[in-house]
């Protein structure tokens, strides 16, 4: 334990010598892009991938007069992992900026070196609430699971949905969705029936889409992280569940634009809650929209991808702001407070939570020129997480 102790201490010192050289590196800007590229959330590092390349070809790599260096890392979505290899990017490297993230404990177990360090951490994908507090350094540009399950607890009992039950990934972002989900829908006279958890790693919904399927209620409420979307609705559907008469509603990682189109005509008429859609109606999505699937052919830009694009944009413009010459605290102040249209429509980064407030859109979905998307109906306006008000 005390050599353990010891050996914790000497790799912080190592992080704090560091630090002066990082600010005198010259004329290279390096942003340490740590992601699950392999392993059962590849899905997340290969679009979040695709997106920050796309940013940089259409905004170069030549910046306040820095050229940019982007180093990817694959933590195959174990925390450990992450967390050492951004020490190594912080300490070697001496990267400017952490960015990536794929899942929210990769995230927390990387927050103590960015504080460490004073180095600002861009969370792209992990999305649990809490996030944000664990570093005075992080900065989020993808979601907060509060922030779009609240939602649907207002839209479904309004729409005939009077019992529901439950189910959802068993950690952090599954226990946000699961919380504010049916703190809203019973608030709203909704009944929860059941609350079923099912876990991270290699899931098997069978048994609890049996145990759904006998309690009968008007619908199910699913979130699991992107890349598992498509099982559970393979299995939602094969088990007969609408038949039965239950509906499936979800956040939008379920119908997950990266897989949504081969889920089948089995997944119309499903409606979720998300902040970001590749269907989404404006000038400036459908030009993202076809750059990305130029530079990428077969791929469908996801939600990660939309964190990743504005993650780059963030911390582009605090380069810019900073003239090439911020330290870690200057570009994270410059990172606070940006406001911008997105692909996905307005976005603020609070300067008080540096967590992104934006629309959250109701979607269900459709089939649009022999595809199937996500289509908007509905949207509410500038949503802050939920999970800070308390
Ligand atoms: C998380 C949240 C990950 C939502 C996800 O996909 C997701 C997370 C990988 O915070 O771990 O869709």
């Amino acid at each position: 334990m005390q050599r353990r102790h010891l050996i914790q201490a000497a790799s912080l010192a190592a992080i704090a010598l560091a630090m002066p050289l990082a600010h005198a590196q010259g004329n290279t800007f390096k942003i340490g892009l740590v992601l699950p590229m392999t392993g059962q959330q590849a899905t997340t590092g290969r679009q979040i991938e695709a997106a920050a390349r796309l940013y940089m070809a259409q905004n170069g790599d030549t910046v306040a007069g820095k050229k940019i260096e982007l180093i990817i890392k694959d933590d195959t979505s174990l925390p450990d992992v992450t967390k050492r290899l951004a020490q190594e990017l912080v300490v070697n490297d001496k990267v400017n900026v952490l960015a990536g993230f794929g899942i929210t404990p990769s995230a927390m177990a990387t927050a103590p070196i960015a504080t460490q360090s004073k180095t600002p951490m861009v969370v792209m994908a992990a999305a649990t609430s809490s996030i944000t507090e664990a570093s005075p350094y992080i900065v989020r540009t993808s979601f907060t699971l509060p922030q779009v399950s609240v939602a649907m607890g207002d839209w479904a009992p309004k729409n005939g949905i009077k019992s529901v039950v439950t189910l959802v990934t068993d950690y952090g972002p599954g226990n946000d969705a699961e919380k504010y989900f049916k703190e809203r829908f019973q608030l709203n006279g909704g009944k929860v029936v059941d609350s079923l958890r099912v876990p991270l790693r290699n899931p098997d919904f069978a048994p609890f889409l049996q145990k759904v399927r006998d309690a009968k209620p008007d619908a199910l409420f699913v979130f699991v992280p992107s890349g598992a979307g498509a099982a559970v609705m393979k299995q939602f559907i094969e088990r007969g569940m609408d038949k039965a008469g239950i509906k499936m509603i979800a956040t939008g990682d379920v119908t997950d634009d990266d897989q949504l189109n081969d889920m089948g005509d089995g997944a119309l008429g499903v409606v979720t809650t998300h902040h970001y859609s590749a269907a989404h109606p404006s000038a400036l999505n459908k030009k993202y929209v076809e750059a990305f699937q130029k530079a990428n052919k077969n791929m469908r830009p996801n939600f990660m991808a939309m964190g990743g694009y504005d993650g780059m944009r963030v911390i582009y413009e605090a380069l810019k702001a900073t003239k090439g010459q911020g330290g870690g605290d200057a570009l994270l102040a410059a990172m606070k407070g940006q406001i911008f249209e997105s692909p996905r429509g307005q976005v603020l980064i609070d300067a008080q939570t540096r967590d992104i407030v934006q629309d959250v859109y109701l979607r269900k979905v459709e089939k649009k020129d022999g595809q199937l998307y996500n289509v908007e109906f509905d949207v509410i306006k500038a949503v802050k997480d939920p999970g800070k008000a308390k």
